[in-house]
């Protein structure tokens, strides 16, 4: 939890335009109490490391509707799927937002998933992948 936090703070340092992003979603002492957010058509920041056993918080912090879907042949082997609307696989996950926007993250709107399983997890934003929406949590034993 403690390199976590670490490493979302070096992040945030690198990038001007992160803070701004961030501005206005910023957590007590003017923190972030998240640890992805969202631009326009990419996940700030892209790629994430974190430990077996921590919650990964996302927040769509711009103004388009996102969502977050773990992409089908991106998990380590027994890793959970995990979508934003709970779906059980990609197929699903993509049907419910063709049909009536399933999983969606409006501005403001989080998603959260515990990450139990080391290794890659690839993840993808449904409406905007062909625009290379693409996030990785990188899970540390
Ligand atoms: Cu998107």
């Amino acid at each position: 939890m403690y390199r976590r936090r670490f490493l979302r703070r070096a992040g945030a340092v690198g990038s001007a335009a992160t803070a701004v992003g961030l501005a206005g979603c910023a957590g007590v002492g003017g923190e972030p109490d998240f640890d992805v957010g969202m631009l326009a058509a990419a996940y700030q920041p892209r790629e994430i490391t974190v430990s077996v056993g921590d919650t990964v918080v996302w927040e769509n912090t711009s103004a388009r509707s996102h969502t977050v879907t773990a992409t089908e042949g991106g998990l380590p082997d027994g890793a959970e799927f995990f979508a934003s609307g709970g779906f059980d696989d990609f197929e699903t996950a993509k049907a419910a937002w063709q049909s009536d926007f399933g999983g969606i993250l409006k501005n403001g709107d989080r998603f959260e998933h515990t990450f139990t399983v080391p290794g890659a997890h690839e993840y993808v934003c449904i409406p905007h992948r062909e625009g290379g929406m693409y996030g990785t949590v990188v899970v540390e034993e």
